[in-house]
């Protein structure tokens, strides 16, 4: 069995290091893809430094920052192309612990998952560090798009998770519209619709230990019209897999 890890970056340099070493030292084998968008701080720098000890690990390396959904698209394909057996999504910043990889790696390799998802808000909300706001705007962002969608999962805009690649093949990465937190609701929509299984894994989310925060406004108007949206297109839409 094969494991990707897709990792974004934008200004990670007080993280990058520390995360390719973390995940080299799993139990489990996981290969490690990062998606740099030209890093302004060096970051894609330091990743091609750090191949020459990690022969696992490959870099993309775009011109600027074209957003965290369009780089998952690339990284998806790559990973389909080099086949793959299973995908995961995480944040280069330590709010996810690397070691809860290898838990969802088994809640796919052996329990049966097609998705698997590192959930917050599985058992309460297991978020450390955040302002009140955010957690917030975060948990009531999960329920609006319950609410719209009808899915019943609680962390809907997650965005650590393992798929099994036959989950990212149907969902064909390049239909996903949204972009930012909306990708990560549009791509567990999308799996639901295709009828996959679907389980939430309990973590504990921290927030970034260093580096600077990419949250932005915006990302509300995005989140709120995107999800209706994606619920009036799914109306029209025939999912199948193939
Ligand atoms: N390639 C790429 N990576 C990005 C982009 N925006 C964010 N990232 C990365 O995507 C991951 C998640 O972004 P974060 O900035 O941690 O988003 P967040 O957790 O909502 O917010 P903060 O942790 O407060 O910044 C991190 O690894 C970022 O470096 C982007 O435009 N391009
Ligand atoms: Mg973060």
């Amino acid at each position: 069995m094969s494991n990707i890890v897709i990792i974004p970056t934008y200004n990670e340099k007080e993280n990058i290091t520390e995360m390719v070493k973390a995940i080299s030292e799993l139990p489990v084998s996981f290969d490690l893809l990062i998606i740099d968008d030209n890093s302004p701080d060096g970051t894609g720098t330091i990743v091609k430094s750090l191949q020459q000890y990690y022969p696992n690990l490959f870099i993309i390396e775009r011109e600027g920052k074209l957003g965290l959904g369009t780089a998952y698209i690339e990284g998806f394909n790559w990973a389909l192309e080099h086949k793959y057996d299973y995908i995961f999504e995480m944040d280069a910043d330590f709010s996810h612990n690397p070691e809860d990889l290898v838990r969802l790696y088994y809640t796919c390799a052996e329990d049966g998952a097609d998705l698997a998802i590192g959930s917050r808000y599985i058992s309460g909300v297991n978020v450390v560090n955040w302002p009140l706001g955010r957690v917030l705007m975060s948990y009531c962002a999960s329920i609006y798009v319950r609410l719209v969608t009808g899915m019943r999962i609680k962390d809907t805009t997650a965005g650590f998770k393992c798929y099994r690649s036959d989950v990212i093949r149907n969902i064909k990465p390049g239909h996903i519209r949204a972009v930012g937190y909306g990708f990560q609701i549009e791509m567990k929509f999308t799996a639901w619709k295709l009828g996959y299984k679907i389980v939430e894994v309990p973590i504990v989310f921290t927030d970034r230990k260093a580096g600077i925060s990419k949250m932005s406004g915006g990302i509300f108007n995005e989140a709120f019209w995107g999800v209706l949206g994606m619920k009036l297109r799914s109306l029209f839409t025939k999912y199948e897999r193939v």
